[in-house]
């Protein structure tokens, strides 16, 4: 039985050689209009498809293929039932589908195109062809792209087409449908749910990176938008830190708050209460209202690396109550996103930067899908979702020798855990009095994490050295400068000559005397009881040795070292309690 072929493209490249390859080899072929016009003005034989439907193309040529006879053809099987109703109905089999769409992606890419425009370029009948057609691949071959008739008509001039090339090309009209219905509803949600599922950004990473847009292929997206326009880092930042607060609250049932920037957190902590030195340090002793709990928590989360929160955006678990967002409204800042605004503090943060601050509030009870996607270069990477928890119940693998946890050594080795979580990896995690105190970020290598987190920690702790505490300012000294200035000052950098002098001593009434070698030394001896968490096992000692230099007497991190034997040696010898994670937790 001679085989035959439905012909229906919209690119006509090649269209002539595959009809003539098509005849030489006594397929006969069956298009729609324009491609048979095209075929027949070549001198080629072809029928209309119209010739099989018995029925004009109608509708200005939005039904032109569509008929049980067109596709009873091609999905027919080899089975008894399906042979009996081609019979039944007059109906012959298809056997080559050949068939590419109409261009919807390059119109919809058109400056002002309208609606109407676009939908006429939605095709139907081109869809149902390749998707019919791919479905039968176990009988039918689709060829979608000009570039395929070559090698195709070289199997066919050899006998017929192979089964392996058959599947190949099924699969990627299957991925062309995907690509096209991906085309169209992002069109669609962008006319018709913008701001709801679909959010278009000013850029993307940088200003040069234009078009961006976020959006969510079902349902709406998770956050409303209370003020401001989030950018593409803005959202990095907000939905990593919205993840570490709801982990944390979930965890110790304490409000948590998390200062981010560049999608790692500079601080995050719970809302334990602060001491009167713990408000100086942290530059809230000044709030008109008490601090909230919630309050607390975002003091200690800014309050932890001052110098890197600069312009922070910032994560809540809870409802942002007055006192938060007055701490807030002191502060430069890009952005926050929390549950819920009282009245009074949305007021507040409205008027934050000509009321252009970003105020997102998310949707506590969304859930992403468990599978998650990136691009990077073209390639499509997926992964199931870090879903790691962690608990007061996470911290029982206890491998050293000490084995005594207190209650405050638990939140905080669960503060440091969460916050790694959602560190740019390799990080490294200090933490104390619920809070995070060091934290280093995107080292390649370990012991630079550990000794940047490790640094910060010191200097966190030198910033409650009584010689800072009694810090006379000038006046007028802003916040940024002040913070500035004690770190120059704690990390021992103080400029000795010069305008720069000059200028770290115009920040005070009274320029302070810098901290002696032995009086850095005997502070430094007070620190103790930090826990550490680390995102993926020690593989030397020299991380040991350098967190306890800091004061770290709990440590949290995966084993799985060639020399864990030594590092875990190394923590007895310091009397540490070294508890096995045995979950890594990189992030990027
Ligand atoms: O408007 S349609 O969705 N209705 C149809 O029934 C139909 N069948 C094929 N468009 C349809 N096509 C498309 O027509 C094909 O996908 C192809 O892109 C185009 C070829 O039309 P012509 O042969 O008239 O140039």
């Amino acid at each position: 039985m001679p085989k035959t072929a439905i012909v229906s493209v919209y690119n006509k490249t090649g269209l002539l050689d595959l009809a003539k390859g098509l005849n030489r080899n006594n397929v006969r072929i069956l298009a729609s209009g324009g491609t048979a016009k095209m075929i027949r003005e070549a001198g080629f034989p072809v029928d209309d498809v119209s010739s099989i439907t018995k029925a004009p193309e109608m509708l200005g040529g939005r039904v032109k293929t569509l008929h049980p006879a067109v596709h009873g053809g091609i999905l027919a099987t080899d089975s008894e039932r399906d042979q009996k109703d081609l019979a039944d109905q007059g109906i012959e089999y298809v056997d080559f589908v050949v068939c590419n769409l109409y261009p919807f992606k390059e119109t919809v890419a058109k400056i002002n195109v309208t609606i109407p425009e676009a939908v006429e370029e939605i095709d139907i009948g081109g869809v149902t062809l390749l998707r019919a057609a791919a479905k039968n691949h176990d009988r039918v071959t689709i060829l979608s792209e000009p570039s395929d008739y070559a090698a195709f008509l070289n199997e066919l001039d050899n006998g017929d087409i192979s089964k392996e090339t058959r599947q190949k090309l099924a699969l990627k009209a299957f991925e062309q449908t995907s690509e096209y219905d991906t085309a169209i509803s992002d069109f669609f949600r962008k006319q018709y749910a913008e701001n709801e599922s679909q959010l278009t950004l000013r850029y993307g990473i940088n200003p040069h990176q234009r078009p961006a847009q976020a959006f969510v292929s079902s349902g709406k997206l998770p956050f409303k938008i209370l003020g401001g326009s989030p950018g593409y880092v803005n959202l990095l930042d907000a939905l990593n830190a919205w993840q570490l607060v709801k982990e944390l609250k979930q965890a110790l049932d304490l409000p948590a708050a998390a200062s981010f920037k560049h999608v790692s957190p500079a601080g995050a902590a719970v809302g334990l209460p602060l001491s009167a030195e713990e408000k100086q340090v942290y530059h809230v002793a000044d709030l008109k209202c008490e601090l909230t709990p919630l309050a607390s928590a975002y003091a200690r989360a800014r309050g932890a690396d001052r110098m890197s929160s600069f312009g922070d955006f910032i994560a809540v678990s809870d409802e942002v109550d007055l006192a938060t967002a007055s701490i807030i409204g002191k502060e430069v800042s890009d952005g926050i996103i929390a549950p819920g605004y009282s009245a009074e503090a949305l007021e507040i943060l409205g008027k934050k930067k000509g009321g252009k601050y970003c105020i997102l509030q998310i949707d506590e009870d969304y859930q992403p899908p468990v599978l998650e996607q990136r691009q990077v270069f073209g390639v499509t990477l997926e992964q199931k979702r870090n879903d790691a928890k962690f608990s007061k119940a996470s911290f029982n693998e206890i491998v050293s020798q000490n084995k005594e946890l207190s209650e405050q050594a638990i939140i905080d080795l669960t503060v440091a855990t969460i916050a790694t979580k959602y560190t740019q990896s390799n990080s490294v995690c200090y933490a104390k009095n619920g809070m995070t105190v060091g934290l280093g970020a995107g080292q390649q290598s370990r012991i630079h994490c550990t000794r940047l987190a490790g640094d910060k920690a010191d200097n966190w702790w030198l910033r409650f050295h009584p010689k800072v505490l009694g810090f006379k300012w000038a006046k007028g000294t802003k916040r940024a400068d002040k913070s500035n200035a004690i770190d120059l000052y704690v990390s021992n950098q103080v400029p000795t000559s010069g305008s720069e002098l000059e200028d770290f001593n115009s920040k005070f009434e009274s320029v302070p005397e810098l901290l002696t070698p032995k009086e850095r030394e005997e502070w430094h001896a007070k620190l103790t009881d930090v826990a550490l968490a680390s995102d993926a096992f020690f593989p030397f000692s020299d991380n040991v040795y350098r967190a306890a230099r800091s004061g770290v007497k709990y440590v949290y991190a995966p084993l799985g070292s060639v020399q864990d034997k030594q590092v875990l040696e190394a923590a007895d010898g310091q009397g540490m309690v070294y508890i096995d994670n045995p979950i890594r937790l990189f992030h990027h």
